[in-house]
């Protein structure tokens, strides 16, 4: 038998974490199938610069939602306060997540580690309970995960950040068990570097630090993990994605990276 590839027009799909990066660029990706966007962040102004681009890549409408994913009460208000042409969420994207500082653990700030579990753990569990039981009542949907290569293999300084991304995992994988017998398909996209915002909110604004992290190398583009989310909610109904791990070339895992020395340039050479 034929398997036809999912269509998103207009399709709902909702995007935690949509004012930036990964889930700006996400949202430009389902825009372009003609979908329908759910936008979540905290900074509402980016959400609406986010918004009127994927207006104008082709999203048949979108609808912004100023959350912050750590807070339960507000995310259970907010998707239950959700207009009735907006509530039947067909795919959701939890994306929201960051990481704080790089410190030995020993070390480290109680205040940055809460921040990492609140959001990355606590935030997709929240947004998940929210959303998911609509979705089994009406029979289709697809949550689609971001996990990272940080949750595969721990690397040092960042024992918090890795712990919350293998809590991605353990999440997505007993997801789809619990969705078992359901037609609700379980996705997680783990990347290795992506260069968007996130190293300047790990370094908190410290442009130079956050450059080094990407020096010499070419990292993965926020457009490039949308492409592999797309992919995963576009194969057919019967095809559950379980897993993506994608990296640059020059990068074999958390801790394996390849990169070319600076160029000379004629002011250093002798
Ligand atoms: P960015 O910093 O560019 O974007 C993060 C997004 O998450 C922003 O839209 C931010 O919006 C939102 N966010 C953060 N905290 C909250 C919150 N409490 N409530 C709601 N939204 C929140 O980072 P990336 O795009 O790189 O990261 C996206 C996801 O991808 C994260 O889960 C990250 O862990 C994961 N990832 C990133 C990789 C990388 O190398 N960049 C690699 C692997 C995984 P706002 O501040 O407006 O709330
Ligand atoms: C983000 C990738 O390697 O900076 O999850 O932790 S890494």
């Amino acid at each position: 038998m034929k398997s036809t590839s999912m269509k998103l027009q207009g399709k709902i799909v909702f995007i935690t974490g949509a004012s930036a990066g990964i889930g700006a660029a996400t949202a430009l990706a389902f825009a372009s199938e003609g979908a329908r966007l759910l936008l979540a962040a905290r900074r509402s102004s980016k959400l609406d610069t986010v918004a009127a681009e994927c207006l104008a890549a082709g999203a048949e409408a979108v609808h912004t939602l100023a959350l912050d994913v750590r807070h339960h009460a507000a995310v259970a208000a907010a998707i239950d306060a959700l207009p009735s042409e907006w509530a039947a969420i067909d795919v959701l994207v939890n994306n929201a997540g960051l990481s704080r500082g790089l410190d030995k653990l020993y070390t480290g700030s109680v205040q940055d580690w809460e921040e990492m579990i609140d959001t990355n753990v606590k935030g997709l569990l929240y947004v998940t309970r929210a959303v998911v039981p609509g979705m089994v009542e009406r029979g289709r949907g697809h949550i689609i995960n971001l996990g990272s290569t940080a949750g595969e293999l721990t690397y040092p300084n960042g024992a918090v950040y890795c712990a919350t991304k293998a809590a991605e995992k353990s999440i997505n994988d007993g997801l789809r068990q619990d969705l078992l017998g359901t037609p609700v398909r379980v996705t997680s996209v783990n990347p290795g570097m992506v260069e968007t915002e996130f190293s300047q909110v790990r370094f908190r604004g410290d442009h130079e630090r956050a450059a080094k992290v990407y020096q010499g190398l070419q990292p993965l583009t926020a457009a490039d993990v949308a492409d592999a989310i797309l992919w995963a909610a576009t194969r057919p109904g019967h095809v559950n994605i379980a897993h993506v791990l994608l990296t640059p070339v020059a990068q074999a895992n958390s801790l394996l990276f390849h990169r070319e020395p600076p160029a000379a340039t004629p002011g250093n050479t002798r």
